[in-house]
């Protein structure tokens, strides 16, 4: 693909890491216009050196205040972060987006961090996707670390670890049901606990809970460590950096982090090549009209799903 002068200006801007330019390259591969593909295609062989870290868990364990506090650290040790903040809640009428640009500001003056909010709807290609690009613009801006978080509810998160070195997952004291419900989606996921909210009562349950479950299924190498932390204090966010680059050291050292991303890289290719191959079909093969006559049929009985794809497929010229 092709690429013009200024997205040439816009790619040497990123590559240097400067915010005007990554923050421009974002709205370019968020919106999905034409110019995304040349843009990711000049950026993505610059990207695979920053770190991923997933934060995931339930709305309100502390996961803003946490990766604000990594970030805080991460910066002290010199090194540069970007922040990637995916919220459930519309940015039009949700206070969380707003709550955590506040709390975020700290960081608003400082070039070596890059904080960006994502609202969940109104992306093409689905969110992971979208946070794919967004991760291969601040990766190619030299980032070291790079902090997504995301609400531990759907089906979107789990999407999202997909994308993820590290995921790490955020639970606190009292959940009590809710963390029963997590553990057959999210406790699979996790290379590294968190107990958030240590100052409260309970601390000891959760983590005596998330290591009997752990004892439940087999483990991939090495166990996932557990940490507690007070993220509003600052308390335990060392320990949580130390536990996030011992998983990173042990994994690239067993090959887990290589065959997780190279498994990615495979998950990433069948995505955008479903969403590109979709989108040809309903811009060359098969009209709006046609496509609901198909449903109409599906409706009737006159037809079923595999029949009617197969028909699609025909009419491509491929089967
Ligand atoms: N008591 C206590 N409150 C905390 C702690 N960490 C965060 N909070 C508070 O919990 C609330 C939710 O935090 P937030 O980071 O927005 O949670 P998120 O929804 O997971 O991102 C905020 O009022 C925080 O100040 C903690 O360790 N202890
Ligand atoms: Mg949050």
């Amino acid at each position: 693909v092709k690429t013009s002068s200024l997205q040439a200006a816009l790619v040497e801007g990123v590559l240097r890491g400067e915010p005007r330019a990554i923050a421009r390259a974002i709205s370019v591969v968020e919106d999905g216009s034409m110019d995304a593909a040349p843009l990711l295609g000049a950026l993505y062989a610059r990207t695979g050196r920053g770190l991923i870290v997933g934060v995931t868990g339930p709305p309100g364990a502390g996961k803003s205040t946490l990766v604000d506090r990594m970030a805080a650290r991460l910066r002290k040790q010199g090194r540069t972060v970007g922040i990637v903040a995916v919220d459930p809640t519309s940015p039009f009428t949700g206070g969380a987006i707003l709550g955590d640009r506040v709390r975020m500001q700290a960081h608003a003056l400082d070039p070596g961090v890059f904080i960006r909010s994502m609202a969940t709807r109104g992306h093409l290609g689905g969110l992971a996707a979208t946070t794919g690009r967004v991760l291969t613009v601040l990766d190619a801006a030299g980032k070291e670390v790079i902090l997504v978080e995301t609400v531990g509810v759907g089906q979107d998160e789990v999407e999202v670890v997909g994308i993820a070195d590290v995921s790490v997952v955020v639970l606190v004291p009292g959940l009590g049901d809710e963390i029963q419900a997590l553990k057959a989606g999210i406790m699979e996921i996790a290379d590294v606990f968190v107990v958030n909210k240590a100052d409260r009562e309970g601390v000891d349950r959760v983590v005596a809970e998330i290591e009997s479950m752990l004892s439940l299924v087999p483990a991939e190498g090495r166990r996932p460590a557990i940490v507690t932390t007070v993220a509003c204090e600052d308390r335990g966010v060392a320990e949580l950096i130390d536990a996030i680059e011992a998983f990173r050291d042990e994994a690239h050292r067993s090959g887990l982090l290589v065959r997780r991303r190279r498994a990615q890289a495979g998950a990433l290719l069948q995505r955008e090549l479903e969403s590109r191959l979709a989108s040809f079909v309903r811009a060359r093969v098969l009209t709006a009209e046609e496509t609901e006559g198909i449903i109409d049929r599906l409706v009737g009985r006159e037809t079923d799903p595999l029949t009617a794809v197969e028909d699609v497929v025909g009419r491509l010229g491929l089967a």
